[in-house]
């Protein structure tokens, strides 16, 4: 099994939180993105989106997608539960993942893509209007993620789950593009130093 990786972007991270929640390693290749190398035919050989992450397994399928991914992952080595154990509870991680993939992680990468320099290719469509209608919606989610976590410790639940890997993942690139976590926000600032503070975090 290897992982096309990269580790100055932020979607890789998420797996590699994963792997290191369940105590797993895997070969890894560095793709570099900034440089362009996703975008090589060699590389869209094996993910034709021409983008990281990507798992090839030994007989040669590739995955990507980084939920696609991680369901992998959890099916091949259950423990620690990062999708849930019971039907709700796995319907409860699923439904937060993709409302904070969406509204935050995705959020913030266009808001990177549309609304700033982005990865400086001079081919790719950009409509800063669009981009700062992200940054708005990164916001939000935020504001509606710090109501939420006055009611529960984690995103999906009283454990922690895949969503709190994608959230965390999300909050910490909106950061790096100079999108804050409000002040007042103590309920989202006081998750975001737990879940920090997991060994897997510096993944
Ligand atoms: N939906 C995909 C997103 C993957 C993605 O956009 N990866 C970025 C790095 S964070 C990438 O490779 N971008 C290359 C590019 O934009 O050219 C996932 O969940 O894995």
């Amino acid at each position: 099994m290897k992982l096309y990786d990269c580790k100055d972007v932020v979607n890789p991270r998420r797996i590699r939180m994963v792997l290191a929640e369940k105590g797993m390693t895997v070969e890894t290749v560095q793709v570099d993105v900034p440089k362009g190398e996703q975008r090589s035919a060699a590389f869209r050989k094996l993910n034709p989106l021409a983008a990281v992450p990507c798992l090839e397994l030994d007989d040669g399928a590739v995955i990507s997608e980084c939920a696609a991914i991680a369901r992998y992952l959890e099916a091949s080595q259950p423990e620690p539960r990062l999708l849930g154990s019971t039907p709700k509870e796995q319907a409860l991680v699923s439904m937060w993942q993709r409302r904070v993939e969406d509204g935050i992680l995705n959020a913030a990468t266009s808001f990177f893509h549309h609304a700033t320099p982005g990865l400086g290719e001079t081919d790719r469509y950009r409509n800063a209007d669009w981009g700062q209608a992200n940054k708005k919606r990164v916001a939000e989610t935020m504001d509606w993620l710090d109501r939420e976590l006055g009611n529960r410790a984690y995103v999906a639940g009283d454990g922690f789950s895949f969503a709190d890997i994608t959230a965390v993942c999300g909050i910490d690139i909106a950061k790096m593009l100079g999108i804050e976590m409000p002040d007042g926000h103590r309920n989202l600032r006081a998750w975001h130093a737990r879940v920090s503070a997991r060994p897997s975090a510096a993944a």
